[in-house]
C-alpha cells in the first residue's frame, strides 16, 4: 500500500478519497487554490499546498503545479476524484511518466474510452449492444440522411468527445441535417477539441442506467450492480438511487454482464462506470466514465463495498479478494445531491455564509461533505456543498426516511436544492420509480417547484434557529421554556432597541410569541403533529403545576399571615409578617399567582428556606394556544 497520497481535487471528493486513506493508514495531501485556503478538505489533511497563486479558479486544473506539490511532499500517488482532471487522458500520462502511480486506469484506456466511437466499437466486439448507429465518424449530411432513413426520425447526432448534452443534436427532420451537423460539429471542436461527430438512432423515453466497475492488475473484473440516474435536469443528475427500480431481475444480470465483459475486453483497470440507455426492456451501451463518480456512494450502501479503498488498494498492485458471486446487495439507497440553488430560478447556483448547516443523522442516513458552519460559499466551484444518501431495506422505506432526513437539514444563509428534493418525494412518477431521462426537462411542472419553495420555507420559519435575517425593527430572541416539564421553543419578538436589555419572561409577554413544539416531525406532516400540540398546551395551561415559592429567607415567627388559598395576588404583595431579630419584617412574593397552598399560621416558628406560601402561575389557555397556528 501506498504511504502518502496526494488528492488533486476539494470538496467532499476530496474528503472522501482521505476517509479512505485514513482507514488504509495513508498518510494524506490537499492541494488547494486561493479560495479554499479554509476549506474542508485542506483541514482535514495531513499536509496541504497553495497551488492557486496565480488564477484561483483554475488551479486544480494546473497539471504542473499538482505534481510539483506531489513532488515536494514525497507523495506516491495521486487520486484525482471527479471532475477537475480525473478524465484527462494527458494529465494521467504526466503523472505516470513520474515515481507517483496514477489512481485510475491507464491513460490510454482513459484515452481510448474518452474516444465515442472507439468505445463504442470496443463494446460491440465483446459482444456488448450498443445503440443502432455509426461507428465510424461521420462527415455528410447525406450519410446522416441514409441513417435516419433506415431508422427513421428523430435521430441524435452527437460529437466524439461529448458527454453531459454538449455536442448532441436531436433531428426531426431531414431539412435540419445540414445545421444540425455543424452545431453539432462546432460544439465538439470548442469543447472537446474534436470536430468528429457520429449518429445514433434517438430513443424517446429511456432510462439512464450505469453499472460501477472494479478491475484489478491481474485480471479481475467485477461489477457492483446498477444505479439508476435517470432524474436529470439539463444533463445533471440531482438524484440517483440503487438498485434500480425499472429493472427485472433478468435484466439487471444481463446488463451487470454485458458492462463486466465490456471493460475486460478493454484491459480496463480500477473503478469505472459503464452508462447505458435502457428503454422497453432493452439495454444500450452509451459510453463509460473513467473515474469515481459522484454517485459511487448508493453502490456502497447496497453493496457494503468500499469502492474508493479499492481503487487505491487495486492501484497498489492488490487483487481483488471478492468473486462475482459474493457480490450482494442488501435494500435501497437514494441519493440527494445537496446543491447551494435556487430551485424556483432555474437553479441558478447562489452565494453566501452558512449561519445555520446541520446535517440530518441516525439510522440509514449518510451525508458526505466538505462544509462547516460559518464556512462561505463563493461560487468559484461548482454548486454541489454535500451529499445525502439514505438507505433502507427496501425503495418504500428509503423514501420514507429520506423524508425524515430531509426535513432535519437545517440550513440558513444560503439556498439549497432540499425543497425540490422534497417535492420529489411527493411526486408520482418519482414515488413509483416511473420517472425517465426527460420528465424533469419536460414533464415537470415548475409552478410546483415554487410551491415547494414556500412550504419549505413555512416549515421551517417557526424553528427558532432559523433566523430569516428579514425582520428590519425588530429583534427576534429565540428561548426555551417549559411548562410542566413539556419543552417549547419560543420565538420573541421584540420591538424595542436591542440596546435594551431583555425583560423578564412573563406569561403576558408570549401576546408576541410563536411556540411550536420541539418535534421535528411538525415540518414534514404540519397537519397532523398540530392537534397533538393544542391538546398538551391546554393541558399544560389549565394545570400549570409550576409556580413560585415564597419562603422564609430567616429564623423568626411568623406574626400575621396576610394571604388566603385561591387568592389571586400579584408581584410585591405581602404575604406574611415576620418577626426576626426584634424586627417586623414584611415577606412579599416576587411574582403574584393564585395562592395553592399556604403552610404557616400566626406564631409558627420557621427556620431560613421553611416555604411560607406556593404560588401557581396560570397561563391563560386562550393566549398560549393562539401561538400554535
Ligand atoms: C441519447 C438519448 C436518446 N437516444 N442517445 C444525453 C447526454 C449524453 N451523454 C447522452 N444523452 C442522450 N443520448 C440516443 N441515441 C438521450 C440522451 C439524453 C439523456 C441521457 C441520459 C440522461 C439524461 C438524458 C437527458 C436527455 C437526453
Amino acid at each position: 500500500m501506498f504511504n502518502k497520497v496526494l488528492v488533486a481535487n476539494r470538496g467532499e471528493i476530496a474528503v472522501r478519497v482521505m476517509r479512505a486513506c485514513d482507514e488504509l493508514g495513508v498518510q494524506t495531501v490537499a492541494v488547494y487554490s486561493e479560495a479554499d485556503r479554509d476549506a474542508g478538505h485542506v483541514q482535514y489533511a495531513d499536509e496541504a499546498y497553495n497551488i492557486g497563486p496565480a488564477r484561483a479558479a483554475d488551479s486544480y486544473l494546473d497539471h504542473d503545479a499538482v505534481i510539483t506539490a506531489g513532488n515536494q511532499a514525497g507523495a506516491d500517488a495521486i487520486h484525482p476524484g471527479y471532475g477537475f482532471l480525473a478524465e484527462n487522458a494527458t494529465f494521467a500520462a504526466a503523472v505516470e511518466s513520474t515515481d507517483m502511480t496514477w489512481i485510475g486506469p491507464s491513460s490510454d484506456a482513459m484515452a481510448q474510452l474518452g474516444e465515442k466511437t472507439k468505445a463504442r466499437s470496443l463494446m460491440q466486439s465483446a459482444d456488448v449492444p450498443a445503440v443502432p448507429g455509426t461507428t465510424d465518424p461521420v462527415e455528410s449530411v447525406s450519410e446522416v440522411e441514409s441513417i435516419a432513413a433506415e431508422y427513421g426520425y428523430p435521430v441524435a447526432i452527437k460529437a466524439e468527445g461529448g458527454g453531459g448534452g454538449r455536442g448532441l443534436q436531436v433531428v426531426h427532420e431531414s431539412d435540419d441535417i445540414e445545421s444540425q451537423l455543424e452545431t453539432a460539429q462546432r460544439e465538439g471542436e470548442a469543447y472537446f477539441d474534436n470536430d468528429s461527430v457520429y449518429v445514433e438512432k434517438y430513443l424517446h423515453e429511456p432510462r439512464h442506467i450505469e453499472v460501477q466497475i472494479i478491475a484489478d492488475h491481474h485480471g479481475n473484473v467485477r461489477h457492483l450492480g446498477e444505479r439508476d440516474c435517470s432524474l436529470q435536469r439539463r444533463h445533471q443528475k440531482v438524484i440517483e438511487e440503487a438498485p434500480s427500480p425499472a429493472l427485472s431481475p433478468g435484466l439487471r444480470d444481463e446488463i451487470g454482464e454485458a458492462a463486466r465483459r465490456g471493460v475486460q475486453a478493454a484491459s480496463y483497470t480500477n473503478a469505472g462506470t459503464v452508462e447505458f440507455l435502457v428503454e422497453d426492456g432493452e439495454f444500450y451501451f452509451m459510453e463509460v466514465n473513467t473515474r469515481i463518480q459522484v454517485e459511487h456512494t448508493v453502490t456502497e450502501a447496497i453493496t457494503g463495498i468500499d469502492i474508493v479503498q479499492w481503487q487505491l488498494r487495486v492501484a497498489a498492485g492488490e487483487s481483488l479478494s471478492f468473486e462475482q458471486s459474493d457480490v450482494t446487495t442488501d435494500g435501497h439507497a437514494i441519493e440527494y445531491r445537496i446543491n447551494a440553488e435556487r430551485p424556483d430560478a432555474d437553479f441558478t447556483p447562489t452565494t453566501g455564509t452558512l449561519t445555520t448547516y446541520d446535517p440530518p443523522g441516525g439510522i440509514g442516513v449518510r451525508v458526505d461533505d466538505a462544509v462547516r458552519q460559518g464556512d462561505s460559499i463563493g461560487g468559484d466551484y461548482d454548486s454541489m456543498i454535500a451529499k445525502v444518501i439514505v438507505s433502507a431495506n427496501n425503495r418504500t422505506e428509503c423514501l420514507a426516511r429520506s423524508e425524515r432526513a430531509l426535513a432535519e437539514f437545517d440550513i440558513d444563509g444560503i439556498e439549497t436544492i432540499i425543497p425540490f428534493h422534497q417535492l420529489m418525494l411527493t411526486d408520482e412518477r418519482f414515488c413509483n420509480g416511473e420517472h425517465t431521462t426527460n420528465y424533469l426537462d419536460h414533464k415537470l411542472d415548475p409552478e410546483r417547484i415554487e410551491r415547494a419553495v414556500e412550504r419549505r420555507g413555512d416549515s421551517m420559519s417557526d424553528d427558532p434557529s432559523s433566523d430569516d435575517g428579514d425582520s428590519d425593527d425588530a429583534v427576534e430572541r429565540a428561548f426555551t421554556v417549559e411548562v410542566n416539564n413539556k419543552r417549547f421553543d419560543v420565538t420573541l419578538t421584540e420591538e424595542t432597541s436591542p440596546e435594551i436589555p431583555l425583560p423578564e419572561l412573563e406569561s403576558d409577554m408570549l401576546e408576541t410569541a410563536s411556540i411550536d413544539s420541539n418535534s421535528r416531525s411538525t415540518r414534514s406532516r404540519p397537519d397532523e403533529a398540530l392537534p397533538d400540540t393544542e391538546e398538551d398546551a391546554a393541558a399544560a395551561s389549565t394545570s400549570a403545576g409550576d409556580g413560585e415559592e415564597v419562603s422564609a429567607d430567616m429564623q423568626g415567627t411568623i406574626l400575621s399571615v396576610e394571604v388566603t388559598e385561591d387568592e389571586t395576588i400579584e408581584a410585591g404583595d405581602v404575604v406574611c409578617v415576620l418577626e426576626a431579630m426584634k424586627m417586623e419584617n414584611d415577606i412579599t412574593c416576587e411574582r403574584g399567582g393564585t395562592v395553592s397552598q399556604v403552610c404557616v399560621s400566626e406564631g409558627d416558628s420557621v427556620d431560613t428556606g421553611d416555604p411560607i406560601v406556593v404560588l401557581e402561575w396560570v397561563i391563560h389557555d386562550t393566549s398560549l394556544t393562539r401561538f400554535m397556528s
